[in-house]
């Protein structure tokens, strides 16, 4: 098999890289170790900055988004007893969120790819990268017991933190920061509908809670949870005690529950991988970075990522300049350090730490008090929520 890209990993950042090259004529392969079923179904991220939403609606993927998406102009901190709306709009000039779930994105760019003969591998065993070094570089695979090799002039890892392309750059290669939390995400997707029009983040003693959405029928909530925790652990009862506990702070205010049809539990952690790019591989997404969901920047880096990099693949194919895939790691980790910082900030700012010093606490409880009590710490914390552009 030939193609002129390959790409590992059909989430956010392999379908909308696929999309983006048709769209100037350049060939791409998909290549995905799960099934269409179980991607499709991978329930994730839920909000997308405005910049994100700018760039779908521009590569023709808004019609859903624009009809079925939630538009936010504000979202809610609880704490103390106290609750705080950060106002986006007016905070930032009128940017806001949009809430669609990270799965119809992935629906979305599937079937526009299937509307255009893309070329989609699903359930590829085996998955193998050679030759990243040469001008010719291979992906190796099995798929229903039959051996395939794909040769490329370029290899995209967009394959997650758990994927190969990463672990195809020699060790000694590898430039990467991390930091892990002493805690986790239990999330939840409910058959009910929002018990408020905006998000809900909740600093609590028992530990943070969230209650954000997926359209007027489902909901999604978090609660902060022990990283070693396993599901079997948490009864139903006892997610909805801890989310009515951690949650209904405000008097009058309620949180509705419902019939619960996806949860699992997410670790935490901060990942940086500085080099993006090894001879003809280039990593994207949270192959190269993961953020703590706190601060919902995940799937809006992928993207970020996929912006540039599809940038610089067509300059090449277009006129052989060589320029933009140089810049490309420069050009993504702005946004990426900066997503991490706000991330961390956000973590840092609502969770309990099992291990934290009576000092920390203070310090966290007066950090509260501060965004409560400032306009300029509500702007600083809106202009990263929304996407901050360095334009
Ligand atoms: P993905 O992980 O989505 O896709 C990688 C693909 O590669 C997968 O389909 C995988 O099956 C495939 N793959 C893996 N190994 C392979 C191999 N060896 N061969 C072939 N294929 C392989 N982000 C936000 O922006 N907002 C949020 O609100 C938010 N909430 C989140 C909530 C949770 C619970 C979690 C877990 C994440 C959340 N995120 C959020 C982050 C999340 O959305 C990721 O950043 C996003 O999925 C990254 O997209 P990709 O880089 O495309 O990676
Ligand atoms: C979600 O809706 O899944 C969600 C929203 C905001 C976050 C993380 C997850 O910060």
């Amino acid at each position: 098999m030939r193609t002129q890209v390959g790409i590992i990993g059909a989430g956010p950042a392999g379908l909308l890289l696929s999309h983006l090259l048709s769209q100037k004529g350049i060939d791409s392969v998909i290549i995905e170790s799960r099934s269409r079923f179980y991607v499709e179904g991978r329930v994730r991220a839920g909000v997308l900055e405005q910049g994100t939403v700018n760039l779908l609606v521009d590569a023709g993927l808004g019609q859903r988004l624009m009809k079925e998406g939630m538009h936010h102009h504000g979202i809610e901190v609880r704490a103390g007893g106290e609750s705080h709306r950060i106002d986006l709009d007016s905070l930032t000039g009128g940017k806001g969120i949009t809430v669609y779930g990270q799965q119809e994105v992935v629906k979305d760019l599937i079937s526009v790819r299937e509307q255009q003969n893309g070329e989609m591998i699903f359930e590829a065993q085996d998955v193998e990268i050679l030759g990243i070094h040469t001008k010719k570089p291979k992906v190796r695979f099995s798929q229903a017991g039959d051996q395939h090799e794909l040769e490329c002039d370029w290899i995209a890892g967009c394959d997650g933190f758990y994927g190969v392309s990463r672990n195809s750059i020699p060790e000694s290669e590898v430039r990467s920061f991390s930091r892990e939390y002493p805690f986790a995400w239990l999330g939840i997707l409910v058959e009910a509908p929002p018990s408020s029009d905006e998000l809900i983040y909740a600093n609590h003693e028992n530990g943070f809670a969230l209650h954000s959405m997926r359209s007027k029928e489902r909901t999604r909530n978090y609660i902060q949870c022990d990283p070693h925790d396993k599901i079997e652990d948490w009864s139903e009862n006892r997610i909805w005690e801890e989310l009515h506990s951690r949650l209904e702070t405000i008097p009058g205010w309620k949180l509705l529950e419902g019939k619960i049809v996806d949860k699992g539990i997410t670790p935490m952690r901060s990942y940086v991988c500085e080099t993006m790019n090894f001879g003809r591989l280039f990593l994207a997404g949270d192959a190269a970075h993961i953020v703590p969901p706190t601060g919902a920047k995940g799937m809006n880096l992928a993207i970020s990522d996929i912006r540039y990099l599809s940038a610089a693949l067509v300059a090449w194919y277009e006129s052989k300049s060589e320029g933009l895939l140089a810049q490309y790691a420069e050009n993504c980790l702005r946004h990426i350090w900066r997503g991490e910082h706000f991330s961390w900030y956000m973590t840092k700012l609502l969770h309990k730490f099992p291990d934290g010093s009576l000092f920390d606490e203070r310090l966290q409880k007066s950090e509260l008090e501060y965004l409560f009590r400032s306009e300029a710490a509500s702007k600083s914390l809106a202009e990263n929520y929304v996407g901050f552009s360095f334009e």
